[in-house]
C-alpha cells in the first residue's frame, strides 16, 4: 500500500505537477471566482477512516455558500465535506449526511476551524477560533473511504470534478491538517501542523488554474 502511494507520487512528480513543501507561513490564495481553480491534496497515507480530525484557517468575504474542504470517493459524493452555507453557518458532511453548526457571524476575520468525527458514536465536535461550538451526531458506525480526491477551492459533485463556480472558494486558506484519529481539540495549539494524513509542514499537493501561494496575512 505504502509502496503504491509512493510509486504514484513519484510518477506524478516526474510528470512535473505535484509539489511537496513546507507550507508553514504560507497560504493558498483563490483570487477569483471560477470553476477551474483548485488545489488537490495528496494524503501521506491512504486508509479508510473511522475517526478523523480536520483543521484549517480561512479568510473569505463571500456571503454565498462555498466549500472549504471537499473529499470525494468514486462511489460517494460528499464523503467528507466542510461547507459554509452562509456567513456564520457551517456544515460537515460525512458519507453525504449533514450536520450544521451556527456561530456568531464575524465576516471580516479569518476563521480557524477544527472539526472531528468519531464513527463509534457518530459524534462531530466543532470548534471555531479555539472555542468549542458544539457536538452533534451523524453516520454512527460508518467508515470513510480511503481512495479519495481531496480538493480545496471547489466543491466536487463527482470524483475530482463537476465543480460549480457558485460554490467555489474565493479568499485564502492555510494551515490545513487532517488526522486519522480524534485529536483532543483543547490542546490543538500544541501540535497544529502535525496531521498524519495531511500535514501543512510537509504538504503534497497539486495546483490547478488560478491559485497563488503567498506569505499568509493572518496568524
Ligand atoms: C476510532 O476511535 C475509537 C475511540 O473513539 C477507537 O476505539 C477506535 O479504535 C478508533 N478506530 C481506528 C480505526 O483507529
Ligand atoms: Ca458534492
Amino acid at each position: 500500500m505504502q509502496k503504491l502511494v509512493v510509486g504514484a507520487l513519484l510518477l506524478s512528480v516526474f510528470s512535473g505537477c505535484v509539489s511537496e513543501s513546507d507550507m508553514r507561513g504560507k497560504a493558498f490564495l483563490f483570487p477569483q471566482e471560477s470553476a477551474t481553480a483548485y488545489v488537490s491534496l495528496i494524503p501521506q497515507v491512504k486508509k479508510p477512516l473511522q475517526n478523523f480530525t480536520l483543521c484549517l484557517k480561512a479568510f473569505s468575504d463571500l456571503t454565498r455558500s462555498y466549500s472549504l474542504f471537499s473529499y470525494n470517493t468514486r462511489t460517494q459524493d460528499n464523503e467528507v465535506l466542510l461547507f459554509v452555507n452562509k456567513v456564520g453557518e457551517y456544515s460537515l458532511y460525512v458519507g453525504n449526511k449533514i450536520v450544521t453548526f451556527k456561530v456568531p457571524p464575524k465576516p471580516y476575520d479569518p476563521a480557524h476551524i477544527c472539526v472531528s468525527w468519531e464513527s463509534a458514536s457518530g459524534i462531530v465536535e466543532f470548534w471555531m477560533d479555539d472555542k468549542p461550538v458544539g457536538r452533534k451526531g451523524l453516520r454512527k458506525g460508518y467508515t470513510v473511504g480511503a481512495e479519495a480526491k481531496i480538493i480545496l477551492g471547489q466543491e466536487q459533485d463527482s470524483f475530482g470534478g463537476r465543480f460549480d463556480a457558485r460554490q467555489s472558494f474565493v479568499g485564502e486558506i492555510w494551515d490545513v491538517s487532517l488526522w486519522d484519529h480524534v485529536v483532543p481539540l483543547k490542546e490543538m495549539h500544541d501540535w497544529y501542523y502535525s496531521g498524519n494524513l495531511i500535514n501543512w509542514q510537509n504538504l503534497i499537493y497539486k495546483e490547478n488554474g488560478y491559485v497563488v501561494t503567498k506569505t499568509k496575512l493572518w496568524v
